[in-house]
């Protein structure tokens, strides 16, 4: 590796690793790094996993990449015998924010594990070039600016494919840039996201993420969206949607051409993974393609699509499910229209519940339904999520395909999330139990034979320390705020949403401010840590960032309760940051109302670094329970079923609470009290007020009192030090079954079956 660092960085800038900039020393280690992902060999098969997905969060590659390649130790030995750290390095790179959260961060999980259990499986999605907004805060609130990440010089490698994609009124030329995806000590895979040649960057101004939606052409892949909120924004997506899934679509049955396979059998050498509905136009695509380029009939089209496609859902809001108004389609994709149309008619022809039908009495698609109609396989992303599709959401469905429902509990790669983001207890773990747990996570469960050792639970004590610290430095660095080390660090990092209920920890932090000021100190002090982006037009969820960062502030001018509490949230929340917070962090906060959050990936993420879960009965919280069981995991709230039937039965009255519970009352009325007003917007905060008071559809005020009781245990029990790591360690120990190798095993046992 030194050699070769010299080599490059005279080459190309004539310096030494002495003489050199660390943007140099950067771009060198990006290019022999790139260099050696190029070197490794594919992963190859007869049959051939495509994921195509919206978005992939992967974050910043350098270190990951150098992990998988088993460089990342020799670099930061040689760097550091230059002086230079490799973490200092690895700042330098931008951050691609090619998704929104979980959804996206899990397709980035994902290629990882393929390509390391060696598995033959590309990414297809679009290449945003300023991805999702990056966060500001100003005046407490969320500012949102655009994110070029794109360098003149990236992980992207422009390649020589092209296509042609119909729209209405025009046809688009797409481009093809891949990234590579080298496994942990494995082949090589690739994300191929797709572009186009005529986008104009400089119709977005600076500081503003607004722009002229009209021309499609130069504005194709500026954006990811967040939201549907206003109509062209809306359209854009299904001109973006259409794109990804038309060139996805060309480059499947190219390669599959090119291998020499018949397409009558695409099945047998392809299977295509629908992340969420949104690239569902996939289905009808293919069969455009094959009826109308490759001499298909409709009947053997529609036969093998339904054959090589699958569908994941990750969601059960009601408004997150893609319904498109045909008008749009009709004014979009019209070569798609009838195709959709012929779908619809073949249900109903053999399907007499009306539900299900592709499009609705109100001329809507709704793409779910067609995944479900014209693929083999459906699943959900964690066991209670699965029940809750089978049982009420897609009930319907179930009756009529019980063999094709299937549940995939999430994962997470443990390359990024334990040994990248925490080389220390990565070591130390090797240093008990052997390296083993590196390929096999389950391995981890080793370290339960360690439970009561007293030396060691004061390790794992120690290394949080440094996590800690490290982060404080961190904070310090990029946002000023200096955080006590000292204190217990309580963290809820995710995208905000009301269902994620970021407004019920908030109640709780004025619970906690009003019983400091009434005198009753809390023996460690408290950090209250949040991270949230706010999609731009969700009013309500920026209302909740404004009340955060006003109580930020009131507490921060206070000396009588800083010292003992506080509140503090990371600006512009990302990959990177969640590396960061995550190792430090003591309490992972996972509590959306009971049914609502379909998995949670971050849950995962906290526990396998040592953090106590404190959460509701949702998602794969449920899993982890289960695994380490009610003593080691703080639950609480209303229960799944129980908030199913409320919804049912519609007498949900958060007002009835907020008139009857006094502490309730006085808490909810904090927010629109002299104190905040003093910092904050009223009509803001007026709207918070009135909102949980008048509707409070993710019920709130239902869970308050009771999580108010279960945090005040959480920090009563840290002070038991050595119970607390202990039940730190077994979290830690029960972590490997969400290793996302593990859901990638059976997605392919299950679902992909390649060789
Ligand atoms: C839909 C229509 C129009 C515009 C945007 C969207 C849209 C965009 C993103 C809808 C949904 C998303 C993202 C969803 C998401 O991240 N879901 C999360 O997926 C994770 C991985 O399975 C789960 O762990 C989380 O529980 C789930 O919320």
């Amino acid at each position: 590796m030194e050699k070769r660092l010299q080599e490059v960085l005279e080459k190309r800038f004539h310096k030494t690793l002495d003489t050199c900039t660390k943007e140099e020393l950067f771009h060198a280690l990006m290019e022999i790094t790139k260099e050696a992902t190029g070197n490794l060999k594919r992963n190859e098969g007869s049959k051939k996993l495509y994921y195509i997905s919206a978005e992939f969060l992967i974050g910043k590659l350098l270190s990951n990449n150098l992990i998988n390649l088993g460089l990342y130790e020799e670099t930061e030995k040689v760097l550091k015998s230059h002086g230079y750290e490799l973490c200092e390095i690895e700042e330098l790179e931008m951050e691609p924010s090619l998704g929104n959260g979980g959804l996206g961060r899990l397709a980035a999980c994902f290629l990882d594990s393929i390509a390391t259990l060696g598995l033959p499986g590309d990414g297809i999605g679009l290449n945003y070039h300023f991805g999702l907004f990056q966060q500001k805060f100003t005046n407490h609130k969320q500012q949102e600016l655009k994110n070029p990440w794109i360098t003149k010089e990236s992980w992207l490698n422009r390649q020589s494919f092209t296509c042609k994609v119909p729209f209405k009124d025009f046809t688009m030329d797409g481009v093809l840039y891949d990234i590579d995806v080298p496994g942990y000590d494995s082949g090589c895979n690739r994300l191929h996201l797709f572009d186009v040649d005529t986008i104009d960057e400089s119709i977005v101004p600076e500081n503003s993420i607004n722009f002229n939606k009209k021309k499609v052409q130069e504005n194709l892949t500026l954006f990811l969206y967040p939201d549907d909120s206003d109509d062209a924004g809306r359209k854009l997506r299904i001109y973006q949607q259409y794109f990804m899934v038309s060139c996805g679509a060309q480059l499947i049955l190219k390669e599959m051409e090119d291998a020499g396979y018949d397409l009558h059998e695409l099945n047998n050498h392809a299977v295509i993974q629908i992340n969420d509905t949104h690239p569902s136009m996939v289905i009808p695509e293919l069969i455009r393609l094959l009826t109308e380029e490759k001499g298909f009939t409709m009947d053997e089209a529609v036969e093998v699509v339904s054959k090589t496609c699958a569908y994941t859902n990750h969601t059960i809001l009601a408004e997150a499910l893609e319904k498109w108004p045909m008008e749009y389609l009709e004014e979009v994709v019209p070569n798609l229209v009838p195709i959709i149309k012929e779908l619809d008619e073949r249900v109903r022809k053999t399907v007499k519940d009306e539900s299900t039908y592709i499009i609705d009495a109100q001329d809507r698609v709704h793409m779910a339904h067609m995944d479900i109609h014209y693929g083999f396989s459906v699943n959900g992303v964690a066991a209670l999520h699965t029940e809750i599709l089978k049982n009420s959401e897609l009930k319907n469905f179930y009756d009529l395909y019980p063999e094709r429902f299937n549940n995939k509990t999430n994962g997470i790669t443990f390359r990024r999330w334990l040994m990248h983001c925490n080389p220390t207890l990565t070591r130390y773990i090797e240093s008990l139990i052997g390296n083993g747990f590196k390929k096999d996570a389950t391995e981890l469960e080793k370290l339960l034979v360690f439970e009561n050792d007293e030396e060691v639970l004061n390790k794992l004590e120690e290394i949080k320390m440094e996590k800690k610290l490290e982060f404080k430095e961190y904070m310090e660095k990029t946002q000023g705020l200096t955080i006590d080390e000292h204190s217990i660090i309580d963290v809820q990092v995710k995208r905000l949403h009301e269902y994620k209920r970021q407004q019920m920890n908030a109640l709780y932090a004025i619970y906690k401010y009003l019983d400091i000021k009434a005198g009753n100190k809390p023996s460690t002090p408290i950090t209250m840590i949040f991270g949230a982006k706010a999609a731009p037009a969700y009013v309500i969820a920026k209302d909740i960032i404004h009340l955060i960062l006003c109580l930020q502030e009131l507490i921060e001018k206070d000396p009588e309760v800083r010292p003992y509490f506080r509140v503090l949230m990371i600006e512009n929340y990302n990959v990177s940051k969640a590396a960061k917070v995550i190792p430090a962090a003591n309490i992972s906060e996972q509590i959306s109302l009971a049914s609502k959050e379909a998995s949670g990936t971050g849950n995962m993420k906290f526990m396998l670094n040592g953090a106590l879960t404190l959460g509701t009965e949702d998602g794969a919280n449920v899993e982890i329970r289960d695994l380490v069981g009610e003593e080691n995991i703080y639950i609480f709230g209303r229960k799944p079923q129980d908030v199913i039937d409320l919804y049912e039965a519609g007498t949900y009255s958060s007002k009835e609470i907020y008139e009857e519970d006094a502490l309730i009352h006085k808490l909810v009325d904090f927010i629109t009290g002299e104190e905040l007003l003093a910092i904050g917007d009223e009509e803001s905060l007026t709207r918070l007020h009135r909102e949980l008071i008048g509707k409070d559809w993710f019920m709130t005020l239902l869970d308050t009192k009771e999580y108010i009781t279960t945090k005040e245990k959480v920090y009563a029990d840290y002070e038991d030090r050595k119970t607390w790591n202990k039940k730190a360690l077994i979290n830690i120990a029960k972590a490997g079954f969400f290793s996302s190798d593990r859901t990638i095993a059976q997605y392919n046992e299950d679902i992909w079956k390649l060789k």
